[in-house]
């Protein structure tokens, strides 16, 4: 799992003005995300509005996601659904795509038992057809909040070869990291890269990589460098513009600088995530200025 270590962007799924996904926009955007020098994409996660969309369109993500972006860098497909069957197809795809890995949330809104959660993932595995599978732990969206018992007894899975974790729980991650050497350990919140790298993560995967690749890569290098304080100032400087993007939605002001940047046509989201409101947009349009000038 070397090759999937590094900075993946947690590709957003642009739309038309009808509101269907976009083909050409999405090309834009994967070959906007290379541009940043980044080192793969996760396809179809929370920031693609995976569960929002039919599994057809989230196979044509994958799709057209694959052709744009072949040889660029690392395919991580995400095929996380409420459905192991659902899953299973979306593994099949990512498969026959030629994707690195695929990766998946457990399995939400029924509470189903530990057991049942192991074998959700043991059947995605099992029709990857031999790519490996990355956890994605996201307990505050996905409501699941694994223990570290549990998550090494996922971890134990053949074919499971790495976790991203969406967690502010940095001693979790030091734990994950402590206990499982060679784990592929992902960083889920941008927010907090620095200190999932100290803490033993060895990349990560974001949604504002979309449009700050450029800044994480500076704060990586820094990082392996030993240069903490010179990433820090790196985090901060991120961190100031994730502090307007979250007061506003993530996703709908992430899509609204995409669109102020000239890579997407509409910032769309797909209901009931809300687009964007008014009062957002003249300090957003400051963060298109700054960022197109870097
Ligand atoms: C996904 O699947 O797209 C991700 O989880 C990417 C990671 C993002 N997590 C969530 C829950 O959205 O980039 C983060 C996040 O948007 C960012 O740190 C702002 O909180």
């Amino acid at each position: 799992p070397a090759r999937l270590a590094g900075l993946h962007a947690a590709l957003m799924t642009p739309y038309d003005a009808a509101g269907e996904v976009s083909e050409p926009c999405l090309r834009q955007l994967v070959a906007a995300v290379f541009n940043q020098g980044l080192d793969g994409l996760y396809v179809g996660g929370s920031t693609g509005e995976s569960l929002l969309l039919t599994t057809e369109e989230r196979q044509r993500v994958f799709r057209v996601a694959a052709e744009e972006g072949k040889g660029c860098g690392a395919l991580i497909g995400h095929v996380g659904a409420i459905s192991t069957r659902e899953a299973q197809i979306l593994a099949r795809s990512c498969a026959a795509l030629g994707y690195d890995a695929v990766s998946a949330i457990p399995p939400i809104y029924f509470q189903h038992s530990r057991a049942a959660i192991r074998d959700y993932y043991a059947a995605i595995v099992d029709a990857a057809e031999g790519l490996p599978l990355i956890l994605y732990n996201v307990p505050a969206m996905s409501g699941i909040r694994f223990t570290l018992a549990e998550l090494q007894d996922l971890l134990g899975l053949p074919g499971v070869v790495g976790i991203k974790q969406t967690t502010n729980d940095m001693y979790q991650m030091e734990q994950l990291h402590r206990g499982f050497p060679g784990l592929l350990l992902l960083n889920g919140f941008d927010e907090m890269l620095l200190a999932g790298l100290v803490s033993g993560a060895n990349g990560g995967i974001g949604s504002t990589y979309n449009v700050m690749g450029q800044r994480y890569r500076e704060l990586r290098r820094l990082v392996l460098a030993g240069d903490t304080a010179g990433a820090l100032a790196v985090q901060s400087r991120c961190n100031a513009v994730i502090d307007t993007l979250l007061a506003f939605g993530v996703f709908p002001a992430l899509k609204y600088l995409l669109f102020r940047l000239g890579i997407i046509r509409t910032p769309l989201c797909r209901a009931p995530m809300e687009s964007l409101t008014g009062g957002a947009i003249d300090r957003l349009d400051a963060i298109a200025a700054e960022l197109a000038g870097e």
